[in-house]
């Protein structure tokens, strides 16, 4: 179990990495205790391959030319169902945009999800989604939004916590430095999750940083924190619960450097080929997370993988309907991109919106 010893004992600094299992799902702790049931890891393992499914079904959608743009989670998944498990229903979620299976755990439904990637607004309603903000696309702005709800949940004295997702990128930016300092200094309870995946599209993080790692940029805030193998399912999920416990309780926030890394392309519109060798992609091919899980569930006698086919393909079946019915979707008007935030819309306004109105007419866009 993760606790206040273990965080003492990996300090950033000395550039430590919190592990539970080895790159062959073997646990390398000693006296260590299974931190769930062994229904929840069963159900824990489905999740993640349902994450998995459905991200690459909506990369084939994108290429088939039936979704604009999508951003791959190959390799991230263990980080996200371990967030989903932690993050409870009072608790606030204030997303980057690569954290699919967290989506899904708080309630997002795959029909939003295609939506917004269809370029559809109506995506971001997250109707069933409590306590979800929407995708804030300039990197790292999200989180002074998670740092304002950690204030005001400490202020209204609510037991819910603030959970911030960043990329390795997004440390560079301003944003970052902001969010972390005024929740320090405001005793916000924010869980703030890097998700170092390595690369900010083709930037790789040693050109990003000279420093020894993500989470050490916690320490001149007095923002406790811990940098985490984030292909371990294990390592996730007990990190992010005492996280959580961690920043109710002592009325601070805490970061979680997950290392990790992106298998896929930056989105749809990238070339990874281009900026990165293939031995380094079969490096972390070997740290898969969901083989990691299935070899330690397999071990334990509580998965067969011979079942995993056709579990696949049942979530394939129900993807599949779901993104039927983003496609039924009514689109979304011009009207709406200009309607709703003036009562006049003010002149420049009106004229990009004639003058878009005019192109798409010639197009053949505009419903
Ligand atoms: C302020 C800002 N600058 C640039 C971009 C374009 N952009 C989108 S994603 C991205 C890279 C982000 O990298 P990282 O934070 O590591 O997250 P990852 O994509 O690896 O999950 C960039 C530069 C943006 N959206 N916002
Ligand atoms: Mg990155």
């Amino acid at each position: 179990m993760f606790d206040l010893k273990t965080l003492d004992k990996y300090k950033p600094i000395d550039n430590k990495m919190y592990q539970v299992m080895d790159d062959e799902g073997k646990v390398i702790l000693k006296n260590w205790q299974q931190p769930m049931s062994d229904e929840d890891l069963v159900d824990a393992f489905k999740d993640l391959l349902f994450e998995r499914t459905t991200d690459q079904m909506a990369v084939s959608y994108q290429r088939q030319g039936r979704m604009f743009t999508y951003p791959p989670n190959l390799g991230q998944e263990a980080i996200h169902i371990a967030a989903g498990k932690v993050i409870k229903n009072e608790d606030w979620f204030v997303p980057a945009f690569r954290e699919l299976g967290a989506w899904l755990a708080k309630g997002v439904s795959l029909r939003e999800i295609f939506l917004y990637f269809k370029g559809n607004e109506d995506g971001s309603r997250f109707e069933q989604a409590n306590r979800m903000l929407p995708v804030s696309v300039p990197i790292a702005s999200q989180l002074v939004h998670a740092a304002g709800i950690g204030f005001a949940m400490n202020y209204l004295k609510e037991e819910a916590a603030s959970f911030a997702f960043v990329g390795d990128g997004g440390t560079s930016e301003g944003d970052f430095h902001e969010a972390l300092n005024f929740a320090a200094v405001w005793n916000a309870p924010v869980v703030f999750v890097v998700q170092n995946n390595q690369f900010a599209i083709s930037v790789p993080l040693k050109m990003q940083t000279r420093s020894i790692n993500l989470a050490v940029k916690g320490v001149a805030y007095d923002v406790p924190s811990v940098v985490v193998d984030g292909n371990d399912f294990f390592a996730m999920y007990e990190v992010m619960a005492f996280a959580r416990e961690f920043v109710l309780k002592e009325k601070r926030p805490f970061l979680i450097e997950a290392r990790t890394y992106r298998r896929g392309a930056h989105t749809t519109s990238d070339d990874p080929t281009r900026y990165r060798t293939s031995e380094e992609e079969e490096m972390w091919a070997a740290k898969d997370p969901a083989k990691r899980l299935r070899n330690y569930l397999v071990e334990k006698k509580l998965w067969n993988p011979e079942s995993e086919e056709e579990l696949v393909k049942s979530f394939k079946k129900k993807i599949d309907s779901e993104f039927e019915a983003a496609e039924q979707h009514p689109e979304y008007r011009v009207d709406d991109v200009f309607d709703y935030m003036y009562e006049k819309l003010p002149d420049e306004l009106a004229r990009q919106k004639n003058m878009l109105k005019n192109y798409l007419s010639t197009v053949g866009g505009d419903k």
